[in-house]
């Protein structure tokens, strides 16, 4: 980057007259001038990261912030009479629905911080993730048009555009590149399709409603297109600056496959290889096992990826005799399995494509997302597979970009952080256990970064929502994917015990709360719909209530994204982390509220365990059933009807009493019956952990009272959360998958 060139031509911008998104066009299109070449370095060894979700939120900050110009344009900017703020009226590119679209993000923007060369590939959607609007306290979902203030961070490559068929249609892909800044600059490498109509709707939705045979269709087109346009583009290059051995291809290149959607990538792979470059099936496969490498993110089952075969032997009768084929060499070399787990590893069965199979088959490596995740994969979801690939399986605990999570979004703590031990952590993220030494003496500046941090949020919520909370309230969190496994419903219970007790005097001495809210819910998801109408009522109830609003009030945030993100994680004290325990792979929102401080009100489940080994149990609030516990209590047979009592009843009666009304869409009723009335009810054990749950929050806010101690806790959180950086993930996959040490 000339950022000398980018700092005088700053300088000479006309600003007057100009409406911020022109403004915004203007600078960045700047940056972009003076940024440099974008293009993966030929010739060596690189790694290309597969994913169908890419959550980069705002370029702008974060990218000059990593062009070393953030603090200069600020200041030029304030001189030319510009508020820097300003440019928030830009909205995200919200191009992904959660944490393993943002985890893709800070993974490129590690790998670029270290030098090391990872590239993204995925699909340009004209439409991101919806924004979402609250109509009478249900979620509606409106188009995001990401677009519509330009796109100034991306490239158009159209001479590089390739077309992809299938047995019906031609899409032509049309590449897109967005820089990704750091120490090197890596390439975000986007498809869009072009052609027909049909053909374009394939890079229009993320995630299309895929209820139908015409829904799931599209997805399949959307994951073949950018596997097969990023395999193609790969073998292109090898040939072209390689040689035409392939076998010294695994050499040059690894594919990370970021979840099952982009797993038809090997399928492609081998396709390509044995049609259009005539090497032999085993030895394509042979160069495939050698090349790719897959993470797993969920261990629930329905989110497991399975194809019927019909649909893609439809569309792509290639790919679906190829799998065939890969599901009897995989039968042949599992041989020597018993029937149970050869069942348990089949590619191909019942007519359906499994694809999490296929991937554990043919990748080099399979990694889990945090220890207790590659746990549960190694001894229960892909037991078999493990034991006779031993080794395939590892662990990469995921992590955060601290550049985005810590240094943009808390200015402030940062520069508290240079105050204690210099600044030479912000170069090595390590150098913040530093802090360990020193969180006593520090603790009462804490509170004051806080305090402000926390004012700004507050200030940011009131603008948005309407709703004005008093800064001295305690700031309890939850802001992540809606979903029955992270257990938003049993927090909402939680306050109402709270709302109840404040109410009838059975809780007193409580510090004035606030418990934010930030979800979207899948749009056909109807029960995590209900409980955003359910946690709606509970905050219209708990906020007008004069009785109790100057101690308890309730927050859902509107439309909550990666900049909403930015402003919660750095002004909140609690960080709530309930996922029944097992099901939450990782969590990284967990991580982010760390590393700014909030201590985590958690179950045992995905990070949080290695959080609190680091972190220490004492500075956080661990509570409710492990995953042993849970063993136990599915053995014994779990009746939730048995933890109805007291307070915990009352609570959960407000589904059917009359106290909240669903519109008369009878969701609440149904709520009430996936807990107490339906055959295995209350699958996510929320009643089971409910009673310990509000013990600890009323522990946090007792132990709050002493405003001291608590910033010693935050502050341990944050002394602790260097490993929690996502450039000491990318350290591990680039050693121990990618080799690109
Ligand atoms: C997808 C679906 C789709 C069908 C309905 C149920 C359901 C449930 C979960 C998912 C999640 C798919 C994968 C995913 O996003 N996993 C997340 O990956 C993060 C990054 O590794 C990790 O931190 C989160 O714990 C994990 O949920």
């Amino acid at each position: 980057m000339k950022k000398e060139q980018f700092i005088k031509e700053l300088q000479k911008l006309d600003v007057k007259n100009k409406d911020v998104i022109t403004l915004y066009n203007e600078i960045s299109s700047l940056a972009m001038q003076c940024a440099g070449d974008i293009t993966p370095t030929e010739g060596k060894r690189n790694a290309y990261y597969l994913s169908m979700e890419f959550l980069i939120g705002r370029s702008f900050y974060n990218n000059l912030m990593e062009l070393g110009v953030l603090a200069q344009t600020q200041k030029i900017l304030t001189d030319k009479g510009v508020d820097i703020n300003v440019f928030e009226e830009i909205e995200d590119a919200a191009l992904g629905n959660g944490g393993l679209g943002r985890l893709a993000a800070c993974f490129l923007d590690s790998a670029a911080g270290l030098g090391l060369p990872l590239h993204g590939y995925g699909i340009r959607y004209k439409y991101g993730l919806f924004k979402q609007a609250f109509k009478n306290g249900c979620q509606v979902e409106l188009p995001d048009d990401w677009q519509k203030f330009g796109d100034p961070w991306s490239i158009r490559r159209a001479g590089e555009k390739r077309v992809i068929k299938y047995a019906d249609m031609e899409v032509t892909a049309v590449p897109y590149d967005m820089p990704v800044f750091g120490k090197r600059i890596n390439r975000l490498r986007l498809f869009q399709a072009e052609g027909s109509e049909e053909a374009q709707k394939i890079s229009e939705y993320l995630y299309p409603a895929d209820d139908t045979e015409e829904g799931k269709i599209l997805r399949i087109r959307q994951e073949y297109f950018f596997s097969a346009a990023t395999v193609a583009e790969l073998l292109e290059n090898f040939v072209k600056h390689n040689g035409g051995d392939f076998n010294n291809f695994p050499e040059y290149n690894v594919i990370q496959l970021n979840d099952t959607h982009p797993v038809m990538a090997i399928a492609e792979f081998i396709r390509q290889l044995t049609s259009d470059y005539k090497l032999a099936f085993p030895d394509a496969l042979r160069i495939a096992k050698n090349t790719f490498a897959y993470t797993n993110h969920t261990v629930l089952p329905e989110a497991l990826e399975t194809w019927n075969e019909e649909y893609i032997r439809k569309i792509l009768p290639e790919i679906a005799d190829i799998i065939v084929e890969l599901s009897l060499y995989a039968k042949r070399e599992q041989a020597e399995c018993g029937s149970a787990e050869a069942e348990e590893m089949a590619i191909y069965k019942n007519g359906r494509f499994y694809m999490a199979n296929l991937a554990v088959y043919v990748a080099k490596k399979v990694n889990g997302v945090a220890k207790l995740h590659t746990e549960i994969l190694k001894s229960s979801t892909f037991k078999a597979a493990n034991k006779i690939y031993p080794g395939k399986f590892q662990n990469k605990t995921n992590g955060i970009t601290h550049r985005r999570w810590l240094e943009l979004c808390n200015v402030e703590l940062c520069e508290l952080i240079d105050s204690a031990i210099g600044t030479d952590w912000r170069g090595n993220i390590s150098g913040l256990e530093k802090l360990n030494g020193c969180t006593e003496k520090f603790a009462e500046q804490f509170t004051a970064v806080k305090a402000a941090k926390k004012h700004s949020l507050l200030k940011y919520i009131a603008d948005k929502e309407g709703i004005k909370i008093p800064d001295n309230f305690l700031v309890y969190a939850q802001v992540k994917r809606l979903h029955e496994y992270k257990r938003q419903l049993m927090t909402a219970f939680a306050i109402l015990e709270l709302y109840f007790g404040l109410k009838d005097g059975t809780i007193t001495d409580f510090q004035p709360s606030v418990f934010v809210f930030g979800a979207k819910s899948a749009p056909s998801y109807k029960r995590a719909k209900a409980i955003i109408k359910f946690i709606n009522e509970i905050a219209s109830k708990v906020n007008s209530d004069p009785e109790t609003s100057g101690l308890l009030r309730v927050v859902f945030v509107c439309n909550y994204n990666v900049s909403y993100a930015e402003k919660i994680v750095a002004g909140s004290d609690v960080s709530l982390q309930v996922s029944t325990a097992g099901l939450e792979a990782s969590g990284t929102g967990n991580m982010k509220f760390m590393m700014n401080g909030a201590v985590t009100c958690g179950t045992m489940d995905g990070a949080n365990i290695e959080i609190v080994e680091l972190a220490g149990r004492h500075n956080n609030y661990i509570f409710g059933a492990t995953v042993e516990d849970l063993t136990a209590v599915k053995e014994n047979g779990y009746n939730p009807a048995d933890y109805l009592k007291g307070a915990a009843g009352r609570a959960v009666e407000t589904l059917v009493d009359g106290t909240f009304s669903d519109g008369g869409d009878g969701s609440f009723k149904e709520l009430y019956d996936s807990l107490l009335t339906y055959k295995d009810p209350d699958n996510y054990f929320v009643l089971l952990d409910l009673n310990s749950y509000v013990k600890s929050l009323l522990q946090i806010n007792s132990d709050y009272k002493d405003k001291k101690s608590f910033a010693v806790k935050q502050l341990n959180n944050v002394a602790n959360s260097a490993y929690f950086s996502s450039d000491r993930t990318i350290a591990e996959y680039s050693r121990e998958i990618w080799e690109l040490y």
